[in-house]
């Protein structure tokens, strides 16, 4: 039940909170100590919420979706709980009363960063609209010490820096050391026959352990008073007391069992979408699924279940392949922990796991050597032997005679484990994130399971959560939506539809326009303040952020600006509306031509900046450490959003949703979820080009296409791709460069050349880009424009597709207080 906000009680809260943690009075405080001791006020009321929750799901004994993540990518969490709390407007009011600035004390948390970028966001807007659905869940994860790295741009390339997140400690976990786990790495597997059951039993030797220890984060629904969890596991040396002893045996054991629980946890991997096969790595993956695994085993045993109907109250969903060794863990438990014989656990575990695949990108796919694999997991190892074993049989019998197929399709070939190949054949849904993802899944990639096991494929198209990417990131249009169709959209984003009816009233117009022209100068002042560089507030902002990736094409988007430059410099006198291009993203740190595309944007910037016979028509700014906090207020500004990957690259991309909901028009190819959102909106109101998915496809299979054609019938394109290795930009090193002039363009044709059809696209890019300009000349049209994209946005609420995977996929049951 919710209580009523007690400003009295809250303003003594944070004083007592000052004192208690810092010894000192609120004057004397610093804004950072001022946030912890908020935090700590917020997190009373949550952990009443969270007992109460707990209890209910308790006595009620609902389905459990465990959501197992190598990422969740939280960002901050004060607003956030405010806003879902309810509470946001009273406590800034109540801080407000004692000198206090709310967004000041926001700003002093840190993002918690532990994801890269669209997989682990879509993590976080997930257990969101779970918590707010009513729905018992948890996240499963890693409290990575070193989150995703921060970003300096230094002399315009981008250097790494550590992100020491937790330094000043993290108000809202609560550490769990009674709900520890043991998670055994190595050593070899000793079978003993039993004589009793006359069956083997296999037992690991010689291992190392690693104590894997939860804390749990609490996840708020939205005004309903439930707190869900989010797990994150910490390591620790099994062995500490060891050391100190003085007959301990084996002294070395200890050491390295302390090494091992050091390392685990130690960083995120900041490669986004591209496997290196570390060892590291696939340690993180059994560490955060074994414990999770045993924990939900343990929670159902608790509640009397017999374990044969696991699946009855539980489910894992596989957040990409990451977690994917689940469903040998599964299977070990249930085989050689609980009794059970094959046949029945894997009846269990195939009812239990499920399987979300998040990109095409055969750079991304998970294979592991068998050396490596069976090293360090040596009991897993043969279960998933067995797995393949039989899986291989099953191939046989609906293709006999046909050796391809169990080429392509067994779980271990070659010399690897193919951890897709795995979580297919053990799943019982494997899902793509958008309708045209889904369909390439279904048609090209994995279509051979797909023509063997038709039943378990099924699309989600991804979503976001509009209390984070709207009411908190946007409040002013939050304000004035609900001013004109009420607030049933926080929880209903369907409802948002209702904004139709004013997309061509002039005075809802103009004031949907002023508040843009708001959230421009609130980011203007960000840019000032970070980047030094003043931008028009009058000027289209035009934005591209997300990860770096040559499939994104950052490349053409710079290059378009290239090409602008020269056009304005050889015709001074034509009219251009003033254009600000703004650009954010982490390239991963081994990336060596996302890296080189950083620099350029950043060069191309320093020039077009810095020469005033453009009279300031245009401006190009990068954004250093693209994040979620950052993210909220970039979107609101946003009049532009440039979601311009390689037709069939983009799975979906949840960035072009959160522009949407935000009112910037998409000025994108037919990718990924893309092509959901100009069916929402109609093509009217977005601006689309380039080849198709089926065109790009059509090439590849053909051996690519023949960029050179493009470089010697276009002059733009010429001109620009020369400016690249001539010193345009570069100055006195004009082979700053050449690797990305290198990467488009070959002598001869070769299908090794611009495999992102970049020159092929180029064009009508820069058709559409004027389309953009002349539509925004018109500001009744422009404003109906971006209005519409607010009122057709209500299908991408995360809110919709946690329904469909319960519905469709998880079966839970909804639970109320
Ligand atoms: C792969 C790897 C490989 C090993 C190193 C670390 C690492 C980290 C991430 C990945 C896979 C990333 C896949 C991904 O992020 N896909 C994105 O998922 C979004 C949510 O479904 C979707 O909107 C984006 O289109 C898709 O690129």
């Amino acid at each position: 039940m919710k209580k009523k906000f007690d400003k009295k009680k809250f303003i003594a809260e944070v004083k007592d909170n000052v004192k208690t943690l810092y010894r000192k009075n609120l004057d004397e405080a610093t804004q950072e100590q001022i946030f912890q001791a908020v935090s700590y006020a917020a997190k009373d009321t949550i952990i009443d919420n969270w007992l109460e929750t707990q209890e209910q799901y308790e006595k009620q004994n609902p389905k459990i979706v465990y959501y197992m993540s190598m990422e969740f990518l939280m960002g901050r969490a004060l607003g956030n709980n405010l806003i879902n709390l309810c509470e946001y407007d009273e406590v800034k009011e109540a801080l407000e009363e004692i000198g206090l600035d709310l967004n000041v004390i926001e700003d002093q948390e840190p993002d918690a960063a532990l994801g890269n970028g669209g997989l682990g966001r879509l993590a976080a807007c997930f257990l969101d609209s779970l918590a707010t659905l009513g729905y018992d869940s948890y996240g499963c994860g890693i409290r990575y010490r070193y989150g995703m790295f921060k970003q300096k741009i230094e002399n315009g390339y981008q250097i790494e820096v550590p992100d020491n997140w937790l330094k000043n400690g993290n108000p809202f976990e609560l550490r769990r050391p009674e709900y520890a786990k043991e998670v055994k790495f190595g050593g070899h597997v000793h079978v003993e026959y039993d004589p009793k059951t006359k069956e083997n039993k296999f037992i690991q030797r010689d291992y190392q352990s690693v104590r894997a220890v939860p804390y749990d984060i609490p996840i708020i629904g939205y005004g309903n008073g439930i707190v869900n969890t989010l797990r994150v596991w910490d390591a620790e040396a099994v062995s500490d007391f060891q050391l100190d002893s003085f007959n301990k045996g084996d002294y070395m054991k200890a050491v390295e069992e302390q090494n091992l629980a050091r390392n685990i946890v130690e960083v995120l991997y900041p490669a986004d979408e591209h496997y290196a096969g570390k060892e590291l790595r696939l340690k993180q993956q059994y560490f955060f699924v074994s414990a999770s695994v045993q924990a939900a085993i343990a929670k159902f045993k608790s509640r009397g279940g017999d374990i044969r109907k696991f699946y009855e109250k539980a489910t894992f969903q596989l957040n990409d392949t990451h977690p994917t060794v689940a469903v040998a863990e599964l299977m070990r438990i249930l085989i050689d922990e609980e009794g059970l014989g094959w046949d029945e656990a894997w009846e269990v575990t195939t009812k239990t796991c499920a399987y979300t695949n998040h990109t095409i990108m055969a750079e991304a796919l998970e294979k592991w050597p068998i050396e490596l694999f069976s090293r360090l997991l040596p009991r897993v190892y043969q279960i998933v032997e067995e797995i393949n074993r039989r899986f291989v049989e099953e191939i046989k019998a609906k293709y006999p005679g046909n050796q391809e197929k169990i080429r392509k399709m067994a779980i271990i070939y070659d010399g690897q484990v193919k951890m897709a190949h795995l979580a297919i054949a053990a799943g019982y849904s494997v899902n793509g994130v958008a309708a045209l993802h889904t369909e390439i899944l279904k048609n090209q990639e994995l279509k051979d399971f797909y023509e063997m096991m038709p039943e378990k494929f099924n699309n989600k198209t991804n979503g976001i959560t509009q209390r984070r990417f709207l009411l908190h990131g946007n409040p002013l249009l939050a304000k004035w939506v609900t001013e004109h169709i009420g607030d049933e959209w926080v929880t209903d984003l369907s409802k948002i539809s209702k904004l139709k009816l004013f997309a061509d009233d002039k005075k809802a117009q103009q004031e949907f326009m002023n508040i843009k022209y708001q959230n421009k100068v609130r980011l203007a002042k960000y840019i000032k303040e970070h980047n030094g560089i003043d931008v028009d507030p009058r000027s289209i902002f035009d934005v591209q952020v997300k990860r770096l990736h040559e499939y994104k094409r950052q490349l053409l988007n710079i290059l378009h600006v290239m090409h602008l430059y020269n056009t304005i410099k050889d015709h001074p006198e034509m009219k251009f509306y003033p254009r600000t291009f703004i650009f954010g993203a982490k390239a991963a740190a081994g990336y060596r031509r996302a890296k080189q595309t950083i620099k350029l944007i950043n060069t191309v910037a320093d020039v077009i900046n810095n020469d005033a016979s453009i009279g300031g028509k245009l401006k190009v700014v990068f954004i250093e450490d693209y994040r979620v906090s950052n993210a909220e207020m970039i979107f609101a500004a946003a009049d532009v959003s440039e979601q311009i990957s390689t037709a069939s690259k983009e799975a979906s991309g949840t960035g072009n949703m959160k522009f949407m909901l935000n009112g910037a028009p998409t000025l994108g190819t037919m990718d990924g979820a893309n092509v959901e959102i100009v069916q929402e909106v109609g093509e009217e109101n977005a601006f689309i080009f380039g080849l198709s998915s089926d065109e790009v496809i059509n090439y590849e299979k053909n051996g690519g296409y023949c960029p050179m054609d493009y470089f010697n019938n276009d002059q733009d394109i010429r001109r620009v791709l020369m400016q690249l290795i001539n010193g345009e930009y570069s100055g006195n090193d004009s082979e700053m460069f050449r690797d990305l002039y290198n990467s488009l363009l070959n002598t001869q044709c070769s299908d090794k050349a611009d495999t992102y059809f970049i020159l092929a696209d180029f064009k009508s890019y820069a058709e559409a880009q004027k389309k953009v300009e002349e539509a925004y000349r018109d500001e009744a049209r422009w404003a109906k424009m971006a209005m519409l994209n607010v009122a057709c946005s209500g299908k991408f609420t995360s809110d919709r597709t946690i329904q469909e995977y319960v519905d469709e996929i998880w079966k839970l049951d909804k639970v109320t207080l």
